[in-house]
């Protein structure tokens, strides 16, 4: 018999990184019967793909974990100040295994097609190896930086050397030793690798599109008191994350960098600095991302940082950021990038002054020279945010597809769901704050509310919810509206879409902040679901 006649799922939930292993959690909490699909051999999402020498995340390890259970927080042992790749995984594993997760999730599967049956009010989903599941609900959590871009650069495929993108990293690692090594892309992927592979290379090259701000991360081992405090913190400091901007518990600006002596500005920037962290600087005053005055203050103490570390001049001019302001590109967080610039044998290629022209069967071809390799490491970025989304052939109602209806732009309402997909939820969507903020916030935010939203429609004897239309233009002109009230749109960022060619530029991130969005979504709830049409 086929699957699709047994009786269908509560949920089906698409991808087993930290959104949807706590949605299956919180699912089963609930009394329903969910699943996970997971594309990869494995699970961890993010974690578990980008594997590349360096890779960390940039929000310390106590404020990216998961908050819902008080037993987990006591008892995990973060190592570090901000947590590596295998670190995060294992923490994931060991997630999986204390919830006992694995039995509800199928690795190696992955979604190509999930169309909505109106008769059924049953979303019948279909995946690679030819078979169909039935669910009543459908739950995306394909995370927001899990499509890899290929870059556009004529003739990598006929590169004669170990050909890499940093977000399909082999596990066996990659070893660099004596070897000479290309970079392309300097987002936090290059950021982060290039000290790793510059400290094992015969020579490196720094291929730069665009000069990133970079802050310095200051990692450390984690002492046992230091672990201790956090713990017995951790209620204030998740209060404060769920209320914050930023997802970061940290003090919210007061005043605006325009008016405070010059003095004081420095001395509040410094601090940061040498404290390090990604969101002190640009949350050190209100206006760092809405008034170009204000950011420049901001990104002149960073470019003086910049000339400081680098002791080549030429190459220092090269690695300032100059093309956008501050925070307007994802900054990233390092461990001494700009100082592995002072290593013999590290250099930068400004692609602005010297392009790509291709790359060849030795090496890269710019417009002055031939440069040739052993190895290229493509940290080229992602199709970010509806990427995965799209990936997928999604239909509703009346098959309506999701490609079709996002060809001008993504509309949604919270970033949860689209009006004429019934039943279908978005985790950290575009029109949430998402990429912006504390994933780990973002995420238990819209796990939390989309389990009381289905247990809701349960216990009401409802069949099927989605936004309205009218909710839903409104909230996705509300979301492009709070961007062009900030700088966010004098950059071509990923935040825009402005790095896939052909993808409409439209802003994707809600820049509203954490705090004030989780109200209104909670809001949103106790008003008996406004803006969705429940039947
Ligand atoms: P990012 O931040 O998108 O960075 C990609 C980098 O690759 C960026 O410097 C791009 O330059 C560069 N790029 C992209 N395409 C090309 C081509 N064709 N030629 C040269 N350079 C290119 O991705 P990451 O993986 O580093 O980081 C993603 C997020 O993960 C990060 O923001 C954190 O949230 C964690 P551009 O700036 O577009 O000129």
């Amino acid at each position: 018999p086929s699957p699709s006649l047994s009786t269908p799922l509560d949920a089906l939930i698409v991808g087993a990184g930290f959104a949807g292993l706590y949605m299956l959690h919180r699912l089963r909490g609930l009394g329903l019967r969910a699943r996970v699909f997971e594309a990869g051999s494995g699970i961890g999402g993010t974690w578990f793909w980008n594997r590349y020498p360096g890779a960390r995340c940039d929000v310390e390890s106590i404020d990216y974990s998961y908050s819902f259970s008080p037993e987990l927080e006591q008892e995990w042992e973060w190592t570090h100040r901000y947590p590596g790749q295998a670190e995060i995984l294992r923490y994931i594993e060991s997630v999986a295994d204390r919830f006992d997760l694995h039995r509800d999730i199928r690795t190696g599967t992955r979604v190509t097609a999930a169309a909505f049956d109106g008769a059924e009010a049953v979303w019948r989903v279909r995946t690679a190896d030819g078979a169909d599941t039935a669910a009543r609900h459908l739950i995306m959590a394909t995370g927001c930086l899990s499509v890899p871009k290929a870059p556009e650069i004529d003739g990598l495929d006929r590169f004669g050397g170990r050909l890499l993108h940093t977000a399909r990293w082999p596990h066996e690692g990659a070893d660099f030793t004596g070897r000479r090594v290309a970079v392309i892309g300097t987002g936090s992927s290059g950021v982060q690798s290039v000290p790793v592979i510059a400290g094992q290379a015969a020579a490196l090259t720094v291929f730069q599109r665009t000069a990133n701000f970079s802050l310095p991360a200051r990692n450390a081992p984690l002492s046992a008191e230091a672990l201790a405090e956090a713990r017995r913190g951790y209620p204030e400091r998740r209060r404060l994350a769920r209320a914050s901007h930023t997802g970061v518990p940290m003090p919210e600006p007061q005043a605006s960098a325009l008016e405070v002596p010059a003095a004081e500005r420095e001395a509040a920037y410094r601090r940061h600095w040498e404290r390090g962290g990604l969101f002190g600087i640009f949350r050190s005053y209100t206006d760092v991302l809405t008034d170009a005055e204000a950011n420049r203050t901001a990104a002149d103490f960073i470019r003086e940082r910049v000339r400081e570390a680098v002791a080549d001049p030429r190459a220092a001019e090269a690695l300032t950021p100059r093309g956008h302001p501050f925070g307007t590109k994802r900054p990233c967080l390092d461990t001494g990038y700009y100082q592995a610039f002072n290593r013999d044998g590290v250099d930068v290629v400004d692609l602005r002054a010297e392009p790509i022209e291709r790359v060849t069967r030795e090496g890269v071809r710019t417009s002055a020279r031939e440069y040739p390799f052993d190895d290229i490491v493509l940290a080229t970025g992602f199709d970010a945010m509806t990427g995965a989304l799209t990936a997928v052939d999604l239909r509703g109602r009346g098959g309506t597809g999701l490609r079709g209806a996002w060809a001008g732009g993504w509309r949604t309402y919270l970033g949860l769901g689209m009006a004429g997909f019934p039943n279908l939820f978005t985790v950290t969507g575009p029109g949430s704050p998402s990429v912006l903020s504390n994933m780990l916030v973002s995420i238990e935010q819209h796990v939390e509310w989309i389990g009381d939203c289905i247990a809701a429609l349960r216990d009401r004897g409802a069949a099927v919810i989605e936004p309205t239309p009218q909710a839903q233009e409104a909230w996705t002109a509300h979301v492009g509206e709070a961007a062009e009230a900030t700088l966010f749109p004098r950059a071509d960022s990923w935040y825009l879409g402005a790095n896939v060619p052909g993808k409409p530029r439209v802003f994707m991130p809600y820049v509203g902040g954490v705090g004030p969005y989780r109200e209104l979504c909670t809001q949103v709830a106790e008003d008996g679901y406004a803006g969705f049409a429940i039947a």
